[in-house]
Formats: C-alpha cells, sequence, structure tokens
C-alpha cells in the first residue's frame, strides 16, 4: 500500500492506512526499546486551565521557564502538528538506598546514563524512521527537556495516568518510566486515554515529609525536596528537612502501592546503576571537588545539579543530621 497518497491530506477522518501507519510506527517504537508506545490526536487540544492555576498559585517556585505559553498550547510549538505519538521508558533497578543517616540518597532517575540521552536516541531513530515513510511527512520529537507536557499527553495516549503524586503510572511498571514523544503532521487513530486508578489511597501524601503535596495532583515546588536539591540556584535552601537526599527524592513513587507491585527491572543497560551513585556518603560530597565531580558524573542526569549545588545539598543534610543528633543527646541526660 502506498502510504504517501493518503496519510498527507488535511482530513481528520481516520483511514485504514492511517491504521497501517499507526500498527508501524508502534511495532518500530518496540522494535527501539521503548516499553509502552500509544498515540494521541492533537487536533481537537484545547488548552485546559490547570497549568495556569498551578502556575497561579506560585506552585513553580523560581522555574519562570515554566510559563512558556507552548507548553500550555501545543499549537504554538507545531501549527501544523496532528497527532502525537507517546512513549514511555521503565528505568527500574532492584537496587535499593542505604537507610544510615551518613549515606546521601540519589534518586532512582539519575543512577545510570543521563535519561535525556537514552530517550532522545530512540526518539531520533523512530523520528528519522517516520518521515522516511513518505513525501510530506514531518516530525519532532521532545523529551522532559521541550516545553510539552508529558504526563498530560501520555495519559491522552493512553500510557498510564496522572496520580495525586502527580507521577504518571504505568499498570506494567509502575511511575518508573521516562516519557518522550514525536509530534508529527499525520492524522493517526488515537488510543483511548487512560483512566486513573488511585481510588482512595492516600499513601504518598501522607508519606511526603514536606508537605509539598497540599492537595491531590498539586505538588507545590516551594515544599518539594527533588524541586530544592535540582532546581533551586539559591546558594542557603529552606529549613527543611532533606531526609539524606541529595539529588531528587522518591518517597511519594516508593509509597505507591502501584510500584510495589507493579515495578519490574528494566533491560536497558544504560540505566543500571553507577555502583558510586548508589551510596555515597554525605561528608564525600560535601568535599567534592569539581575535579572529581567531572570524572565520576559524564554522562549522567546529576549534571543537572553542578557541584557546588550537590555540595550544598550534602551540607544541607548534614546540618539535619547534627542538629538532630543534639536533640536526641538532650534527651538522654
Ligand atoms: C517541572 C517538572 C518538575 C518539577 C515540578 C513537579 C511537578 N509535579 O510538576 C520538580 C522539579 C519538582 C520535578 C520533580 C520530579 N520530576 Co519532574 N518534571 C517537570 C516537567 C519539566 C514539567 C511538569 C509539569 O508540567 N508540571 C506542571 C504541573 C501543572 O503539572 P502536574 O504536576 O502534572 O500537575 C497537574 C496534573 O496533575 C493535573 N491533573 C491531572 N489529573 C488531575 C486530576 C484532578 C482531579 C486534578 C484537580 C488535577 C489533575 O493538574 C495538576 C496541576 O494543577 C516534566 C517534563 C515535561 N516536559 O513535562 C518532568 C517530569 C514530570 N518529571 C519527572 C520525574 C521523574 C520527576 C521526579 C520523580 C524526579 C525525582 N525522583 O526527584 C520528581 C517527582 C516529584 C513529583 N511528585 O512530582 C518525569 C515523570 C515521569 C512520570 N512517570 O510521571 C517527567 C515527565 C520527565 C520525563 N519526561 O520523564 N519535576
Ligand atoms: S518528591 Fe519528595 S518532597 Fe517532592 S512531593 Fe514527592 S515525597 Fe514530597
Ligand atoms: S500512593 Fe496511592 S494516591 Fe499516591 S499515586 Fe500511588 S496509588 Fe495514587
Amino acid at each position: 500500500m502506498d502510504i504517501r497518497k493518503t496519510v498527507t491530506g488535511e482530513s481528520p477522518i481516520t483511514t485504514d492506512v492511517g491504521e497501517v501507519l499507526a500498527q508501524q510506527i508502534k511495532q518500530k517504537a518496540k522494535n527501539l526499546g521503548f516499553h509502552k508506545v500509544g498515540i494521541t490526536a492533537v487536533a481537537d487540544w484545547a488548552p485546559d486551565n490547570r497549568l495556569q492555576r498551578w502556575l497561579a498559585a506560585g506552585y513553580h517556585a523560581d522555574m519562570t521557564w515554566m510559563e512558556n505559553s507552548k507548553r500550555q498550547d501545543i499549537h504554538q510549538l507545531m501549527p501544523e502538528a496532528k497527532s502525537l505519538i507517546c512513549v514511555a521508558l521503565n528505568y527500574y533497578t532492584p537496587a535499593q538506598h542505604r537507610s544510615e543517616k551518613a549515606y546521601a540518597k540519589i534518586s532512582r532517575y539519575a543512577w545510570g546514563r543521563d535519561y535525556h540521552r537514552v530517550l532522545h536516541k530512540r526518539l531520533k531513530a523512530l523520528t528519522t524512521w517516520l518521515v522516511a515513510q513518505g513525501e510530506g511527512i514531518e516530525a519532532r520529537y521532545y523529551a522532559d527537556t521541550g516545553p510539552v507536557q508529558d504526563k498530560v499527553w501520555a495519559e491522552r495516549a493512553g500510557l498510564g495516568w496522572i496520580a495525586k503524586n502527580s507521577n504518571l503510572i504505568t499498570r506494567e511498571y509502575g511511575s518508573w518510566v521516562f516519557l518522550g514523544e514525536v509530534l508529527t503532521n499525520q492524522w493517526l487513530p488515537s488510543d483511548r486515554p487512560h483512566t486513573n486508578h488511585c481510588g482512595t489511597c492516600t499513601r504518598c501524601l501522607d508519606a511526603c515529609p514536606t508537605g509539598a503535596i497540599p492537595q491531590p495532583y498539586q505538588v507545590d515546588a516551594n515544599r518539594c525536596i527533588a524541586y530544592h536539591t535540582i532546581e533551586n540556584r539559591a546558594a542557603a535552601l529552606p529549613n527543611l528537612n532533606f531526609h539524606g537526599w541529595v539529588a531528587g527524592c522518591d518517597l511519594c513513587q516508593e509509597v505507591c502501592p502501584w510500584n510495589q507491585r507493579f515495578a519490574q527491572p528494566t533491560d536497558i543497560a544504560d540505566f543500571q546503576p553507577h555502583p558510586w551513585n548508589l551510596a555515597p556518603t554525605l561528608s564525600e560530597l560535601v568535599t567534592l571537588t569539581d575535579a572529581e565531580y567531572e570524572r565520576r558524573f559524564t554522562g549522567s542526569a546529576l549534571r543537572r545539579i553542578k557541584p557546588w549545588m550537590l555540595r550544598r545539598n550534602a551540607h544541607h543534610n548534614l546540618r539535619f543530621n547534627l542538629s538532630s543528633n543534639r536533640m536526641m543527646n538532650q534527651r538522654h541526660y
């Protein structure tokens, strides 16, 4: 069948050819190692006000780049876009964090190779392949770094649901997945949006040690350890106990029953933890030199956290450990 003749038209009507191309795209994505893939139309997208409300509440803290209007309205990003192909990569590995206070905790997302590189390599291959399928086919890919609401689109494309901790949960892998997407000018049949399965559970809200989930589905970055350790560029951190976290925070995901039941080890070698990332000590990090940082974190997602920030984060935790030790000692005497 010659896809070129029928797919590039302006009609929103799903053709058999669109169906065939959609199946081919999904097969190609699976062959490239993506664990989940789904498709959704963008033509009927009307910006909702959720992101706007989140911004109006000031929940984005100093992340002013979140105000980019393209993030609200995908048509501004690619006016000719008709469909969006969403993909997910499972990054879970069975290693666990050390619980002793001397150790620094690095989130699972940053244990292995930088996920942007891993996703982008596969997304680029998928995009190049798609463009080669017919004349006039245009496609562009994004993963995390572009002004696209990755979770919103992934939910619409049926990959999983946006949960009360605000992460996207898949039935097969829990929320330990990275998200990315390919935008295209092709009409493709949409998958069904995913239904929500949080039910009456509130474990993530109860477990967040800083009260950063004031209501279900709302994360206030001003109180979120992940924000302060990764994004906050200020010299001084707020007086919040980070509980040993120096790079992101996994607490609201670790307590989630879906993750506890359905997480499965990834088959992607790049996501295997670098041994040093599993259990560095706070005192090692507080004195980490820039040269040592360069040596240890080549090709790592931790590079978003500058060396001075890692030292700052470690110092912040050590200060809390010290003051809690003092309080314990006062109780003894
Ligand atoms: C900004 C950002 C952050 C910020 C803000 C977090 C946040 N929740 O928005 C900070 C730095 C804190 C952060 C932390 C983390 N992040 Co982040 N982050 C992003 C980024 C760049 C934008 C997210 C965004 O649009 N936020 C804006 C708000 C408005 O969106 P929202 O949180 O989804 O909240 C809305 C929905 O929940 C919606 N909603 C949905 N359903 C319902 C239902 C009802 C009833 C209601 C009322 C509302 C509602 O309304 C909310 C707004 O009001 C995305 C990448 C991208 N380009 O999309 C990655 C992304 C979300 N992050 C990711 C990850 C992995 C993390 C961390 C787990 C890393 C870590 N271990 O530390 C933590 C998780 C913290 C948490 N609980 O959210 C992944 C998530 C993958 C997944 N499975 O969901 C993403 C998708 C990156 C990627 N491409 O893989 N992140
Ligand atoms: S990442 Fe940590 S601090 Fe942020 S909402 Fe989840 S549990 Fe709370
Ligand atoms: S802990 Fe419960 S409420 Fe929170 S994301 Fe998981 S299922 Fe949803």
